[in-house]
């Protein structure tokens, strides 16, 4: 293991990506250089990602039964697992993080082997829209399924809907789309001076902005109300929302 693979989490990288101009801005991807400074960039760009992982913990906590999956899909370095397994105490529980990122998976099986843990936790590589699932009193989809194809979500909620037990928990963050364009021009500045407050500069803003824009594709909020309501969810609300970014709990 290396000295950069042994760091905790609080002391990895920080995130100057596009701290410098570039000629090209790519498109965003998960790579070993978004592995290294993935904690510090993911904390600094969405407003309550710790609330948001600490109460996936207290929720998982509350929904996990016994001899039951738990699923984080699209789990990156395996922040919300690493939460419900500390809050789990259901016996005969298994975690399953999956994540299509071959990087993400390397770094978050080593996060995760850091600590022990009653729960056991199988983090595989794998598309979720391919993956089996099944058996899950909890599914967690945290900001992952703004990266996943708009025509293929639909599909990806049904999926989870089946593989959920009665009463099983869906937990669902992503950040979203405002319809009005006043709105919309407002959320994205309180983003941005949130970003700025961070220690982002305009510069980082700029060509975060243009790297991401090509692949990640929010939705607005009825949009994913009405997927929940056609996957069969009978409740479904938002719990949080901080600008635009936010949570939602449905239960089966
Ligand atoms: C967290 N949930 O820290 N199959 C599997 N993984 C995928 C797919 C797919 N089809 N598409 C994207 N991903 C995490 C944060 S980050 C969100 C999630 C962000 C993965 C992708 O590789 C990345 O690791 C993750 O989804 C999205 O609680 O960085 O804004």
């Amino acid at each position: 293991m290396s000295d950069k693979e042994s760091k905790p989490v609080s002391q990895q990288d920080k995130d100057l990506i596009y701290s410098k101009p570039q000629v090209n801005v790519a498109d965003f991807r998960f790579d070993a250089q978004v592995v290294e400074v993935f904690p510090d960039m993911i904390k600094r760009s969405v407003p309550g990602y710790n609330t948001i992982i600490d109460t996936i913990g207290n929720l998982a906590g509350r929904y996990a039964k016994d001899n039951t999956n738990v699923y984080d899909l699209g789990c990156s370095l395996g922040a919300a697992s690493l939460a419900m397994r500390r809050s789990i105490d259901a016996k005969g529980c298994k975690i399953v993080a999956i994540d299509n990122s071959s990087d993400m998976v390397e770094r978050c099986k080593i996060h995760l082997n850091a600590f022990k843990a009653d729960t056991p936790c199988e983090v595989k590589y794998g598309d979720i829209l391919q993956e089996p699932m099944e058996n899950a009193s909890v599914i967690v989809l945290n900001f992952t399924l703004q990266f996943i194809e708009p025509d293929k979500r639909q599909q990806l909620i049904e999926k989870i809907a089946d593989a959920l037990i009665p009463g099983g928990l869906f937990i669902l963050s992503e950040k979203i789309y405002d319809n009005d364009p006043e709105c919309r021009a407002l959320l994205n500045e309180l983003h941005h001076d949130f970003k700025r407050a961070n220690g982002y500069s305009e510069l980082e803003i700029a060509q975060k902005r243009s790297a991401i824009e090509n692949v990640m594709k929010p939705d607005v909020l009825d949009s994913h109300l009405s997927r929940l309501q056609q996957a069969g969810f009978s409740h479904a609300t938002p719990w949080f929302q901080c600008f635009n970014f936010f949570s939602l709990v449905a239960v089966k």
